[in-house]
């Protein structure tokens, strides 16, 4: 397990929530920030906000160097050969979307199809019914086995010749799931697919090497990593990259412009229309900084540990059902879950009494709920902050839930 200083770090976590120490359990939607972060955007603003690629000022040098030091430092992050293949952006969503409508349009057709799960998030699911709608496109699904793994075999029962475009996340927001994208990607690539990966819950928690997975497109967020929210990266291979035409048009993406006809700049500029996400991609860069000082491997055996320790605890609670694999070797550190047949909502709303925060709902995962055959469910998920004191709390908040709801129900 990690330090417990490494709680200091995050100032947020110092507080009181309806009269008790806050447990924060919601990181798989969005990460607390720690110090270094805060500092790194307010040293940003306080000495060094100017506009960027300007040239010709300090301040506007400043900002640039800044900026782009960002795209180095995610460059290694996940490995990318070159800073050309790091395209800045709002975040998972817009990335996934940017995939769809650039490569999507100009490669996929009638009668083409594009793969993806049962256990997407929203975010990939959408972009890829809108192209398959607007282009006569088959949208095909891989099954999920009961524990809500994949089996490669459905994966090659799935994936055809016909097939254009591979789309899954390499870690669910629900089950924990850890997908095997590298096996994915080489079957994807054997019938002439692209690979894109949704790896917003990966991004945080694990070791990314996109050189590894080969896989051609991957999209994060920043602010599930300790970043700010409004910044996100797409990765995708330089040579699909400069194949496609850009969605956003203006500023700081133009080389030339006429009357009739224009020019883009080269990569990755000519995808960052507009004033880039300039503070947005300083704060990743020290979020990155910052997490590679703590190191992945020790944060994702940590949250493992967590994950396995809460398993234990709450497999102990009488009516509660836990979703996803059991082996907590084969998830992610969160564990959702459902208690008797109380609403999720109402779980949260008594934990939350107690200063405990998790999620509730579909988790932006409909098909999924359907798949798990119910309407919403609980999530507590764990980021490097959390202890096993706070799955304590989450335990003793659960048995008060169910003490609660007992003559309700
Ligand atoms: N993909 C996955 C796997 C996610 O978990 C999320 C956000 C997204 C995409 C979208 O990311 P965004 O930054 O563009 O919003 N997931 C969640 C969640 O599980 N609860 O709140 C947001």
């Amino acid at each position: 397990m990690l330090n417990k200083e490494i709680r200091n770090h995050f100032p947020i976590l110092d507080q009181e929530i309806n009269g008790h120490p806050l447990v924060y359990l919601d990181s798989a939607a969005t990460s607390q920030k720690p110090v270094q972060v805060i500092e790194a955007l307010d040293n940003y603003y306080r000495w060094n906000n100017s506009n960027v690629h300007r040239g010709v000022h300090t301040l506007g040098n400043k900002a640039t160097d800044g900026y782009e030091g960002a795209r180095e430092k995610v460059r290694k992050f996940i490995n990318a050969k070159s800073t050309e293949e790091i395209i800045f952006m709002r975040g998972t969503t817009t990335a996934l979307n940017t995939v769809a409508e650039s490569y999507g349009h100009a490669n996929v057709s009638e009668g083409d199809e594009i793969v993806i799960t049962h256990m997407e998030h929203h975010s990939n699911i959408i972009p890829w019914q809108q192209l398959a709608k607007e282009t006569g496109a088959v949208l095909k699904y891989i099954d999920l086995e009961e524990d809500g793994t994949l089996s490669l075999d459905k994966v090659r029962e799935t994936i055809t010749d016909r097939t254009k475009i591979v789309s899954i996340m390499y870690v669910s927001n629900v089950l924990g799931t850890m997908n095997p994208i590298e096996e994915i990607t080489e079957i994807a690539h054997q019938h002439g697919a692209i690979m894109c990966v949704d790896a917003a819950q990966a991004a945080p928690h694990m070791r990314i090497d996109v050189q590894k997975l080969n896989c051609d497109f991957l999209a994060f967020s920043g602010h599930k990593m300790c970043g700010p929210t409004g910044i996100g990266v797409l990765y995708g291979k330089k040579e699909l990259l400069n194949n496609m035409e850009p969605i956003e048009f203006g500023g700081e993406m133009i080389d030339f412009v006429g009357l009739y006809e224009s020019t883009w700049k080269e990569l990755p500029w000519k995808f960052e229309g507009g004033t880039p996400i300039i503070a947005g991609a300083i704060g990743l860069g020290a979020a990155i900084d910052y997490l590679e000082e703590i190191g992945l491997d020790a944060i994702e055996r940590h949250e493992h540990d967590l994950a396995g320790y809460a398993m234990d605890k709450m497999s102990e609670i009488n009516g509660l059902t836990i979703y996803g694999p059991r082996d907590p070797e084969k998830r992610a550190g969160l564990v959702t879950f459902n208690l008797d047949d109380v609403h999720p909502h109402d779980v949260a709303t008594v934990l939350d009494m107690n200063g405990i925060a998790v999620r509730a709902g579909h988790h932006c995962a409909q098909p999924l709920m359907k798949w798990l055959a119910c309407s919403a469910t609980a999530r507590a998920s764990f980021y490097l902050y959390n202890t096993t004191e706070d799955v304590d709390r989450l335990v003793e908040g659960l048995r008060s839930a169910k003490e609660y709801f007992k003559d309700v129900n």
